[in-house]
């Protein structure tokens, strides 16, 4: 017989369902859902694709509908932006006019976001979708070459980033120091709405604002021409979330192309694509920080401390080196008590309830707990999953979460967070 505690439990998980599909339905806008009313008032890349997850739990041909809104905004070069302006907005800056980017079929942003695309569309196809898979395909494989032409122009089978906002992890301490060379003094005025809906605190400092802007600024005077973005910008850092997302979606990709029956000639390009970045994984290892790092590659240093992407090698299929990794997530529980925090807690930097630099995202946790279940990892992918349901359960669906008190940290309301939950921690 189920104790008060379990039942009590169960109505909670119940209740929690209900609420995380209407936080989908309020920011569904038709073809795509905003992150959150206001603070992100469009179509973001990333949050577009995570959240297909959670449509997918209960409304499998909406689910469909966000992932193909979002592809329908790639670039002739095959970028897919990480923001789409789809509606005119006052609440969000900058907007169009400070991108001037105009090259797709939508205004949008001129960089791109973490592409998890293609493991999501691998997730949701069903037997019966390998049209819509077909139809998508050649769009996704051209957003891979284009990150393999575009941000890794020499073959180092490592990914760079040519914006933090590319990252989708804005103001990680890995970036103040490849970010310090920027030259900011252009920039001028400008009103920022963040802060004007969420406690500063919690934010970017405007030193890293006008940094931000200065290298928009950079690709908007260069015709967000990749060549020129790539010999130029002075901002290029090799980012292990991207890397590791990307080798994730190739292997997802190539997986796909073989169950929809592609040319052998396709097939082989990924794979070739796939070989290159296992070949270069391994250069992110950083001996003496004891993981993986981003690396500048203006400077050729790398960055001295481990971020929450530094465990999403085993996501990537890379293996070799979880014993070391686990090790380090043992010593991060003991210093923070929820998985898996953004930076490294032993940190100086560390802040946790400063956006990148502390906090806990929850579809970041998916991918690292996805990543140590596939690698028989089961204890430590279960601590995660379960770090990220008590979180919810304390705080419901904001945008992240402190891991030293589960609080709130950052936007309400939140459309990803939601999607995890439906998509992976709604069952007991
Ligand atoms: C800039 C929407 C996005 C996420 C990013 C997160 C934040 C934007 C911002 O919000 O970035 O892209 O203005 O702060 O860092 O990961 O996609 O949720």
């Amino acid at each position: 017989m189920n104790s008060v505690e379990d039942v009590d439990l169960a109505h909670r998980v119940a209740v929690m369902g209900q609420r995380a599909k209407r936080v989908l339905r309020d920011n569904d806008r038709g073809r795509y859902t905003v992150p959150t009313a206001k603070l992100y008032p469009f179509q973001w890349n990333w949050d577009s694709a995570f959240v297909a997850l959670g449509w997918a739990e209960f409304d499998p041909e909406r689910a469909w509908l966000e992932v193909e809104t979002l592809l329908s905004s790639q670039w002739p070069s095959g970028m897919v932006p990480h923001i789409i302006f789809w509606t005119q907005e006052d609440t969000y800056f900058p907007g169009p006019d400070v991108w001037r980017a105009n090259h797709g079929p939508q205004p949008s942003s001129g960089i791109s976001q973490p592409p998890v695309l293609a493991s999501v569309v691998r997730q949701l196809a069903t037997e019966s979708d390998t049209d819509r898979v077909n139809a998508m395909f050649d769009g996704l494989n051209r957003w891979h070459q284009w990150w393999h032409a575009a941000r890794d122009p020499k073959g180092l089978g490592v990914i760079a980033i040519s914006h933090p906002w590319e990252s989708g992890r804005d103001n990680l301490p890995d970036w103040d120091i490849p970010a310090a060379a920027i030259d900011a003094s252009q920039v001028g005025e400008y009103e920022r709405r963040d802060t004007q809906l969420v406690d500063a605190s919690m934010r970017p400092h405007k030193h890293d604002y006008d940094r931000y802007l200065a290298l928009v600024n950079f690709g908007a005077e260069h015709g967000w021409d990749d060549a020129a973005i790539a010999a130029g910008n002075e901002f290029w850092v090799v980012d292990p979330g991207i890397t590791a997302i990307l080798l994730r979606a190739e292997r997802d990709l190539l997986k796909l192309g073989e169950w929809v029956g592609r040319d052998a000639d396709e097939l082989t390009s990924i794979s070739t694509r796939i070989e290159r970045m296992e070949g270069g994984y391994d250069r992110m290892w950083n001996p003496e920080a004891g993981t993986y790092t981003s690396i500048d590659l203006r400077s050729g240093e790398y960055a001295t401390t481990g971020t929450s992407a530094s465990f999403l090698a085993p996501y990537a299929g890379v293996t070799e080196r979880t014993p070391a990794l686990i090790d380090e997530l043992a010593t991060w529980s003991q210093h923070c008590p929820y998985l898996v925090p953004s930076f490294d807690p032993r940190d100086s930097r560390f802040e946790p309830n400063r956006y990148w630099r502390g906090p806990v995202w929850a579809m970041v946790n998916y991918m690292i707990a996805t990543g140590l279940a596939e690698t028989g990892e089961d204890e430590w992918a279960e601590k995660v999953r379960l770090s990220t349901r008590q979180m919810m359960l304390h705080s419901g669906f904001p945008e992240s979460f402190s891991p030293t008190t589960a609080e709130s940290v950052g936007g309400l309301h939140f459309a990803w967070t939601a999607a995890i939950w439906l998509a992976w921690l709604h069952k007991l």
